[in-house]
């Protein structure tokens, strides 16, 4: 049984939860971090010195941390081809848009546009700030744009732990109040995002307790 330490509304705990449900595997979840606490207790940082989460157990293993190598771990062990492909020039196709949404993109979001709209109040946000992150972001939104052309998914038309990595963002994007641009691919490929009963459950999760009380 896997044991999964992190709150639901917590972007690297998504895509870690989203990763479990596509390969159909039981878990318990406990919240922890922020206002559900847990991850700076003793007991949590001798699991994960970070104070992070997620943490994952998989059973008598050890304390898995750091989301983008958990999900690694969860294909490499449960995941099949080609979710997790078998040939290793193949899934260093899926592990370079996998890293690169982790990396990349995501890095690209939630610190210079996600935390900022919801904790600071619109009169006090430096907005010429914002407007240049929302548009290096979405500088790499036309790169994903690009690689959807013809394909369903990130890489081929089925979903693989590219767009566990990938995908798990957009849900932020979408829902935030900011000015979008318009990506036809991109709006398509989260269409069909919104409609896996998996991103429904873990990665739709509304993100008003994090706005300030
Ligand atoms: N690189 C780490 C980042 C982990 C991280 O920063 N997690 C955030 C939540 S998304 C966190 O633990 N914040 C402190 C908290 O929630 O208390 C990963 O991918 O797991």
């Amino acid at each position: 049984m896997l044991k999964v330490w992190g709150r639901a509304s917590s972007a690297n705990v998504q895509c870690v939860m989203w990763c479990i449900a596509e390969l159909d595997l039981p878990y318990e979840r406990i919240d922890a971090g922020l206002m559900y606490g847990v991850n700076r207790s003793d007991e949590y940082l001798a699991m994960n010195p970070n104070g992070t989460v997620p943490t994952l157990i998989d059973g008598d293993g050890p304390p898995l941390w750091e989301s983008g190598a958990v999900v690694r771990y969860l294909a490499n062990v449960y995941g099949k081809d080609p979710f997790w492909p078998e040939d290793p020039v193949a899934r260093a196709d899926v592990d370079r848009w996998a890293e690169w949404g982790k990396v990349s993109v995501q890095t690209n979001f939630n610190g210079p546009i996600f935390w900022p709209v919801i904790r600071e109040p619109a009169g006090q946000r430096d907005n010429e700030k914002l407007k240049n992150a929302i548009a290096l972001f979405e500088g790499k939104l036309e790169i994903a744009d690009r690689q959807l052309s013809g394909r369903k998914c990130l890489v081929g038309d089925e979903l693989t732990v590219a767009d566990i990595q990938f995908g798990h963002i957009l849900y932020r994007y979408f829902e935030l109040e900011i000015e979008r641009c318009t990506l036809p691919n991109i709006a398509r490929y989260y269409d069909m995002l919104t409609s896996l009963p998996a991103y429904q459950q873990h990665v739709m999760i509304s993100f008003e307790e994090l706005r300030p009380k």
